[in-house]
Order: structure tokens, then sequence, then C-alpha cells
């Protein structure tokens, strides 16, 4: 099987539990991903759902669940090692696996009710039914605060109106969590199932990046949600960056992934092919590339290892997540570029997947929370001043 680089030892950090279920998802990636994620990429077609149900059946969709609600109920640490592995495939693979359990069962299982959880967590879990996240709108992205999408109470049910642009996942979903504010201008999560009358989920085409995801819209137009499927045990736009708080940190260890794909192929690469008489390897500048790159890989594995650690221990803070996030995925997109460069025109290919994880990146440093925003999230945890807004 695939063994990625783990210069620290970092595997003897963890428990047999860990590599069990880190080593079956890496198994499913390399039996079922690989082999087809470059053709559903070039033909901008999303993953089949079954590879969905498979995801349920490995205990990806919602690895922190616990069992009594159709979960693996497994800890922080394997669900980080489950993201670098789904990652490791495709970002697209990672991404659905994502909003699954950090951005849909999540909050259900944190701020809903009992009746919700027993309705929604085990169809999740399970893969049997699709869920996305509704946060951003087309002219609100990281000032969430300021969203226009807005519902009433109308007695009986509440009337929701407006719309949530570039949700992973919107044209396939069952059911999506989607944050929106009341009349008295506080944001609340209502549950908004496929099939209610003026819900629509048009698709966003033509991106160059994850091209195997299903991106999309989420539109409501005066769609009557009934009052069981507001989220009860939250209010504000903490109950929404508190699910941000959970994806960004698989995150973290989903771009590792991507990271170690691209050094691996680059390194393999550069062993076999030959110029100028001698292995490409033998150059010293394209060992400095590998060199740079395997001690980024390193440092990055152990700064979600640690952040696993407080994770489990209820003590990784907001910021500490963001710092983990912005800066495995910026060394992941760096890892992607210098990888690419080694395969010279080759790199360029769908023949290696160098070009398709670069691409990819692209949309990770940008979706929960931009690199530049994180920035700022540490910026303001270190001097206690936010520089977000007036
Ligand atoms: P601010 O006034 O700072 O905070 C409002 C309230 O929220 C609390 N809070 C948090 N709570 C939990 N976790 C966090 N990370 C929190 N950050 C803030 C805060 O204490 C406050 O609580 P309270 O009780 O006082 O009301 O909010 P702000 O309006 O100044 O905005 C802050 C900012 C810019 C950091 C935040 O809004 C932000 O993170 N913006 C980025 C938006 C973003 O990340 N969007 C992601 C959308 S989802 C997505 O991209 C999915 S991609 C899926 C995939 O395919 O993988
Ligand atoms: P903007 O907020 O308009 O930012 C534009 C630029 O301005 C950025 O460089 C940003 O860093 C910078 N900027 C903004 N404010 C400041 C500031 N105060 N100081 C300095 N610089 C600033 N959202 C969901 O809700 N659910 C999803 O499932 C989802 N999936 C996505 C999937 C894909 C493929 C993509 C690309 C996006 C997805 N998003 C999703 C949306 C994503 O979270 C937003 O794109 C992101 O938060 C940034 O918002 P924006 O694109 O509107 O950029």
């Amino acid at each position: 099987m695939y063994q990625p680089p783990d210069y620290y030892e970092t595997d003897a950090l963890l428990t047999d539990e860990h590599k069990l279920i880190r080593n079956s998802v890496r198994e499913w990636v390399t039996r079922y991903v690989k082999p087809v994620i470059e053709e559903y990429a070039q033909q901008h077609k999303p993953l089949p759902l079954e590879m969905m149900r498979q995801m349920g059946e490995l205990g990806a969709l919602g690895p922190f669940i616990p069992e009594e609600y159709g979960g693996p109920g497994l800890d922080h640490m394997a669900y980080g090692l489950i993201m670098t592995e789904l990652e490791r495939g495709d970002s697209a693979v990672r991404s659905s696996a994502s909003v699954q359990s950090s951005l849909v069962m999540y909050p259900i299982y944190t701020f809903g009710n009992e009746t919700q959880r027993k309705k929604y967590l085990p169809k999740l879990a399970s893969g049997e039914w699709i869920g996305a996240f509704g946060l951003t709108e087309p002219d609100h992205g990281s000032d969430p605060g300021s969203m226009k999408t807005r519902f009433e109470d109308k007695g009986d049910y509440y009337l929701l109106n407006g719309s949530k642009m570039w949700i992973t996942n919107a044209p396939l979903c069952d059911v999506a969590v989607v944050w929106a504010k009341d009349e008295n201008g506080k944001v609340r999560g209502l549950l908004v199932e496929r099939g209610m009358e003026g819900f629509t989920t048009p698709e966003t085409y033509h991106k160059w990046s994850l091209r195997a995801s299903a991106t999309g819209e989420l539109v409501f137009d005066n769609v009557k949600v009934p009052k069981e499927n507001l989220l009860p045990n939250v209010k504000g736009l903490k109950g929404p960056l508190m699910c941000l708080n959970s994806a960004r940190y698989g995150i973290a260890w989903g771009a590792l992934g991507a990271a170690m794909e691209c050094y691996d192929t680059a390194l393999r690469y550069v062993l076999e092919r030959k110029q100028f008489g001698r292995p490409v390897a033998s150059f010293q500048l394209q060992q400095k590339k590998l060199a740079e790159m395997l001690t980024e890989i390193t440092k990055a594995q152990l700064l979600v290892w640690r952040l696993g650690v407080l994770k489990n221990e209820g003590k990784a803070t907001p910021a500490q997540i963001s710092m983990a996030k912005r800066n495995n995925v910026e060394m992941a997109l760096k890892v992607a570029r210098e990888s690419r460069q080694m395969l010279g025109a080759m790199g360029i290919t769908g023949d290696f997947p160098i070009m398709r994880h670069m691409m990819n990146l692209e949309s990770v440093i940008t979706y929960e929370g931009t690199h530049d925003i994180h920035l700022l999230i540490t910026g303001m945890d270190i001097t206690g001043i936010q520089a977000f807004h007036e």
C-alpha cells in the first residue's frame, strides 16, 4: 500500500484504531477514487453518489458523531486522518465529506433537538442523504454577518426569502442547513429540504477548480419552512462560525493529503526522468525543492497532530484552527506548484494528479475563510484588535 512521507515518525503518535481507519480510507481512495477522479475532473462532472454511500460505510461521514445517531463515534484525530486520505485523492472528495460531517451533521447534532437528530443524522451518516451548508451569499462572503437572507414568522410556518451562492453539493442536496436572519436580525439555522416549494438549487458551471464537485446556489422564493425545522439551540453568527471551526480543522488535515500526493509524484518522476545523462533528482536545484517540500510537509504534519490533541481535549481555539488551515493550505499550494515544475511539460497533463490538486487548492485557499481573513483572525488574537471593519 502507498506509504506517505512521515519524516518525523508521527505514525508512532497514533493509536492502532487511528491507523486502522486511516489505512481503510487510504485503501478505498487508492482502489476507487484514484482510477476515476481525473476523468470526472476533466469532464467537470460531480463524483457519483455511490461514493458518498461508500464513504458512509467507511465511517468518513460524521466520524465524530456518536453511534446512537448512526456515526462511528471516533475522535478528532481520526477525523483529521480521514480528511488527509480523502484529499490525497481529490479535494472534491474531501469537500463532500467535510460539508456533510462538519457543516451539516455537526450543527444538527450540536444545535438540533432530539427529533431532528434522529430524523437526519443516520441518513447523512450512511450517505443516503446529501447535505449542504448555506452561509455565503452573492454579496456577502467574508462578511457573513451582513447576510440578506431572511425569514418571517407566519404563525404556522416560517417564510424564507433570499439566496446563497458558492454552495458545495447544492445541486445534489436533500437537506440544506441554511443560515438566515429572523425578524430581529438574529442569525438562525433552518433545515430546508429538497421538494419544499420555492426552493431551487441551480448549478454553477465553468469552474477551473474542484471540477469533480457540484457547486451551486440555494434560492429561496417564499419558501414555507415548517417550524420544527428551526435549529433551536443556537442564535447569532457564532452558530455557523462554530461549524466552520470543525470544517477548517478538517481542511488543515486535508491539505496535507494533497501536498503529500504532489510531493510523492514529483519524487518518483525525478528519480526516473533523465536529462543531460543523469536523473533529474541528481541536480542540486531539484534536491533543494524536494528537501524544502518535505520540511514543510513535516512541519504541517506536526501542527495538525498537536491541534488534534488539543481538539480531543476540547482546547483547540478558533484562532489556532485558523493558523493551521492557513498554513497548511498555503503549504500545499506551494508544494503543488513546485512539484508541477519538476515534471516539466508532463506536469500540466492529466496523466499526473498535480495540476488537478493545484487548481483545487485555489478554492481551498479561498473557502472556509480566505487566506487573508485567517491572517486577520491571527492578528486579532495577538493584538486583541479586530481589523475587519469599523
Ligand atoms: P464577530 O463579531 O467577530 O463574531 C460574531 C460572533 O461569533 C463569535 N465568533 C465565533 N464563534 C465560534 N467560532 C468562531 N470561529 C468565531 N468567530 C467569532 C463571536 O464571539 C461573536 O459572538 P457573540 O456571542 O459576541 O455574538 O464577527 P464578524 O462579523 O466581525 O466576522 C468575523 C469573521 C470575519 C472572522 C468571520 O465572519 C469569518 O470567519 N469570515 C469568513 C467567512 C467564512 O469562512 N465563510 C465560509 C463559508 S462555508 C464554506 O466556505 C464551505 S466550503 C466547504 C467545502 O467544500 O469544504
Ligand atoms: P470576498 O469576501 O468578496 O473577498 C474578496 C477578497 O477580499 C478576498 O481576497 C478576501 O480575502 C479580501 N477581503 C475581504 N474582506 C477583507 C478584509 N476585511 N480585510 C482584508 N481583505 C479582505 N460557502 C458556503 O457558505 N457554503 C459552501 O458550501 C461553500 N462552498 C464553496 C465551494 C467553492 C468551490 C468555493 C470557491 C466557495 C465556497 N463557499 C461556500 C464560499 C466561500 O466560503 C467564500 O468564497 C469565501 O468565504 C470568500 O468569500 P467571497 O468569495 O465572497 O470573497
